[in-house]
């Protein structure tokens, strides 16, 4: 495992550090404006006393922290792939480089010791494919990590996603709300049980899960999308959306990619606008939460 210095030097000295995704980057936004928002992402990390470690394999190696000609090649590397957990020792063996997701994110993230990981949206329980479920989902049942996010991915099956959240007794926090969000949109439909006000007070929910002995798996903090995408909007892209990535056949971990990229080229740039607020705003709040542990 590598760090970056800066990610070397926050260690060294106790800094607070976020981790970030980089499947997001390489296959979640297009380019160019896809190393844009990394770079100021990692921005928002810094001016807030904090430092990034955006978690990528370059070349094999796995890297805690990327050097800016590095994000560069995860942006802008067409043989850059998608990995998740279970594709992390093949790509050690075979030399590539590789973008991450929240699966993968969370488990060098943890391996590193890093507690606090912010992203867009989580994988789920895809809609109409019910065996096909994220990989992020076993992963958040196994590491105690906490997790930005603003819900899951609207592509999904949000119902399907919060059982199995349920199932894996994944804690889910509303922050600042009382409804699970949609990721693209505000409010995805459903109640949340559970809401909080500050990055405290996940800070103590974080410390009395360690002494309880229930943090073992993760926590999902999720941030509702201040200005959200038209639903009306949203609804017909995503049944477009969804109708052609059956029709075409486009499966495993092509999927996600699909989708998302069909909202980019659909909504004429408002799907990327609201993806690209996300981030950052999921990004502000887990530099705050890293900062209160
Ligand atoms: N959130 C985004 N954009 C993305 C993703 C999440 O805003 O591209 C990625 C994450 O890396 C997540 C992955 O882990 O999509 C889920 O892919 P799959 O459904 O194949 O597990
Ligand atoms: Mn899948």
């Amino acid at each position: 495992m590598k760090f970056s210095r800066e990610v070397e030097a926050a260690k060294a000295s106790g800094t607070a550090i976020v981790a970030l995704e980089s499947t997001i980057i390489s296959h979640g936004l297009p380019r160019p404006r896809n190393l844009e928002v990394a770079l100021e992402v990692e921005e928002i990390v810094r001016s807030k006393g904090a430092v990034p470690a955006t978690i990528a394999l370059i070349d094999g190696h796995i890297h805690v922290g990327l050097e800016p000609d590095e994000l560069n090649r995860i942006a802008n590397d067409d043989s850059v792939v998608k990995a998740s957990t279970r594709d992390l020792a093949i790509i050690e063996m075979t030399g590539q480089s590789a973008a991450t997701t929240v699966a993968a994110t969370s488990h060098i993230a943890h391996l590193a010791g890093i507690s606090v990981f912010a992203t867009g949206g989580l994988g789920g329980v895809h809609r109409g494919h019910v065996y096909d479920e994220s990989a992020d989902l076993i992963a958040l049942a196994e590491l105690p990590i906490i997790i930005v996010c603003a819900g899951v991915k609207s592509i999904l099956d949000v119902a399907g996603t919060l059982e199995r959240l349920e199932t894996y007794s994944i804690p889910v926090l509303g922050y600042r709300t009382n409804r699970f969000p949609g990721f693209y949109l505000t409010d995805s439909g459903f109640a949340l049980e559970h809401r909080v006000e500050s990055a405290t007070e996940i800070a103590e929910i974080w410390k009395n899960r360690f002494e309880l002995r229930t943090n073992d798996r993760a926590i999902v903090v999720t941030n509702p999308v201040e200005k959200e995408m038209d639903p009306i909007l949203h609804d017909q892209i995503l049944q477009a959306g969804l109708a052609a990535a059956d029709a075409k056949k486009i499966t495993g971990k092509a999927v996600t990619p699909f989708l998302l990229e069909h909202f980019h080229s659909s909504s004429s740039g408002e799907s990327l606008r609201v993806n690209i607020d996300i981030i950052k705003s999921n990004t502000a709040l887990a530099t705050e939460i890293a900062l209160a542990l």
